[in-house]
């Protein structure tokens, strides 16, 4: 069993209510165990301001599945939520997004996939939940916390759990 973190992102529709299902669905078709989840947290938009504030959260999950069959299943379930990448524009709204972070200490670099995630250690977005739940966990070198401790968090907000 390998284990995976995974982003998830969206700002369209009942983001909540989709993660949860989402995550659902990961554990349910990626072989997986649900090792962590953060809480979910408010974000300002990254990339295109001009949009919504996303919702974003992070998961751990020990899954059995190979980098490339993970990621195929992330994208199968995004579609699934109603994404549709022909319609939408880069770093635009959207119903789900899942991010393949890190796959234990995998470097990879693939037209499809690269490992861990390129633009991880620019998103506060990511790293804030992210430290949530691993703050010590090395990726590529370098420990969550401490890479997060270099990005404003400034108009994160974090979510009151929901009943
Ligand atoms: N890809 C390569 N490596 C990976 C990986 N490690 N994980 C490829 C996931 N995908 C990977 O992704 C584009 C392609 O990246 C995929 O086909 C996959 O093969 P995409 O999700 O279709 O495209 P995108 O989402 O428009 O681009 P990108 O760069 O992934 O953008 P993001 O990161 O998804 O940005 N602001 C806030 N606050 N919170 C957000 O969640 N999200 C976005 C979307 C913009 N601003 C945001 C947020
Ligand atoms: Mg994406």
């Amino acid at each position: 069993m390998a284990s995976a973190l995974i982003a998830l992102g969206g700002n369209v529709g009942d983001v909540r209510a989709t993660f949860r299902r989402a995550i659902g669905e990961i554990c349910h078709s990626a072989q997986a165990m649900l090792k962590a989840r953060s809480s979910d947290y408010a974000t300002p938009p990254w990339g295109d301001e001009q949009q919504a504030r996303f919702i974003n959260a992070c998961i751990e999950i020990e899954t059995s599945l190979d980098p490339h069959a993970l990621l195929a299943e992330l994208q199968r379930i995004e579609q699934s939520f109603g994404r549709d990448r022909q319609k939408e524009r880069h770093w635009g709204p959207r119903t789900l997004d899942l991010d393949l972070i890190a796959y234990d200490d995998i470097a990879l670099r693939t037209p499809d996939l690269t490992l861990p995630h390129p633009r991880l250690f620019e998103r506060a977005f990511v790293l804030v939940p992210l430290a949530e739940i691993a703050p010590d966990r090395e990726v590529a070198g370098r420990r969550i916390r401490e890479a997060l401790a270099r990005l404003s968090t400034e108009g994160i907000e974090r979510l009151p759990d929901r009943a």
